[in-house]
């Protein structure tokens, strides 16, 4: 009774967590993040909007019904941190080392490997690339 799933989600998405029960009605439903209630989570399922990395966390709900009560298994909600445009090297941040590869890469067709450098999706890696890169460049992955 109770099994929610665990949810993978894009930063900026949606994610759900669906309860099913065979309980019997009436039932009421509060879920829980990190064992804390969750304002105005009180049906059986949970849909969280534009979520963010910081809503990462175990998730439950408690049910009850005229008998008692029974808490779920707990789902793990998982944010996929926003992709960073520029950093080419993947290694969190946009600084000269990805300026270097961008640099290398210049002038040519954003096709194959060199796909990550056409930022603007133009099909070639030019000035569009470069104003979006730059307007990236200093910044971090969070
Ligand atoms: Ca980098
Ligand atoms: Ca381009």
């Amino acid at each position: 009774m109770g099994l929610t799933r665990n949810v993978i989600a894009n930063a900026g998405s949606f994610a759900t967590f669906t309860v099913t029960t065979t309980g019997t009605a009436p039932l009421s439903y509060q879920w829980h993040k990190d064992g804390v209630n969750v304002p105005g989570a009180t049906s059986a399922s949970l849909t969280l909007s534009n979520v963010q990395t910081n809503e990462v966390g175990n998730y439950a709900v408690v049910i009850t019904n005229a008998y008692g009560s029974v808490t779920s298994s707990v789902a793990v909600l998982t944010v996929n941190a926003p992709a960073l445009p520029g950093d080419f090297n993947g290694d969190g941040l946009v600084n000269f080392d990805d300026f270097f590869l961008f640099a290398a890469a210049f002038g040519k067709p954003g096709t194959g490997a060199n796909a990550k450098f056409d930022l603007d999706g133009e099909g070639n890696i030019g000035f569009g690339d470069f104003f979006i890169f730059a307007a990236n460049f200093g910044k971090t992955a969070k």
